[in-house]
């Protein structure tokens, strides 16, 4: 059945990921449907400003497993391609298992948001936030 204005959907998630995620929902009084709406237009609002012109300013906070072989390595390189718009980062240990770089950021807007997307998508990114301003 059809509902107008609605599309149903299946994803695939971790069990301890979906389990995480129920419990905070409940706790806030969302429902699960409403919670991944909000999560949705998050995640496109964080992705459009790739849309914006001009001159930004902000960090990028990635969160990575660096027991994944070559990630390491290859957020590095990454980030030398991109030493135009990189003025500083922090490399923080979190456990054995889990890294923290955060990346200070400042220039042009595309060029950020090239080396966002480019951070972003390697496998072994748990999390990727950014948070970017006009200048
Ligand atoms: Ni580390």
């Amino acid at each position: 059945m059809v509902r107008k204005g609605v599309s149903r959907i299946s994803i695939s998630v971790p069990p301890e990921l979906l389990k995480e995620f129920d419990l905070l929902v409940k706790e806030i009084g969302y429902d699960r449907s409403k919670a991944v709406q909000k999560a949705m237009r998050n995640f496109i609002t964080e992705y459009k400003f790739r849309e914006l012109e001009g001159e930004g300013v902000g960090a990028l906070l990635v969160l990575y497993d660096h027991e994944v072989p070559g990630l390491d390595s290859l957020l590095t390189d990454v980030q030398h391609s991109y030493e135009d718009v990189i003025t500083s980062s922090m490399h923080i240990h979190l456990d054995k298992r889990r890294c923290l770089e955060i990346i200070a950021v400042k220039g042009e807007l595309g060029r950020i948001q090239d080396l966002a997307k480019k951070l972003a998508s390697k496998r072994g990114v748990i999390q990727f936030k950014q948070a970017v301003i006009a200048k």
